[in-house]
């Protein structure tokens, strides 16, 4: 149901080659679209979230500690990203995942796909 990719983006040249990747992420159905949740200050912003079927979120650390996001009942889990790293998910089908902080049990998100 879901693709991960990682990405270090403390490198400008990882930044850049990330850019074909959301390409080819958005042409594979034409109508996708790539959101971006930054995490920062203990936080998800945006914190609840709503996308369609074949979008993607990807999750890019901005704090200086380790964050993960990881849905609470297992269905995905971006692991533990360092500062300047980001995960890539693609959410196929319909739902709601309620998400949270591996190490940060009060940082919470939602994800509401139509
Ligand atoms: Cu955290």
């Amino acid at each position: 149901m879901t693709n991960l990719t990682r990405r270090d983006t403390l490198r400008l040249g990882a930044a850049l080659a990330a850019l074909p990747l959301t390409a080819t992420i958005a042409r594979a159905d034409g109508h996708a679209t790539a959101h971006t949740v930054v995490i920062k200050d203990f936080a998800f912003t945006p914190k609840n979230i709503e996308i369609k079927a074949g979008d993607s979120i990807t999750w890019v650390n901005e704090d200086n500690m380790r964050h993960s996001a990881t849905d609470l009942n297992g269905a995905f889990d971006t692991g533990l990203l360092d500062q300047g790293q980001e995960a890539t998910l693609t959410f196929a089908g319909a739902g709601k995942f309620e998400y949270r902080c591996t190490p940060h049990a009060n940082m919470r998100g939602t994800i509401t796909i139509a």
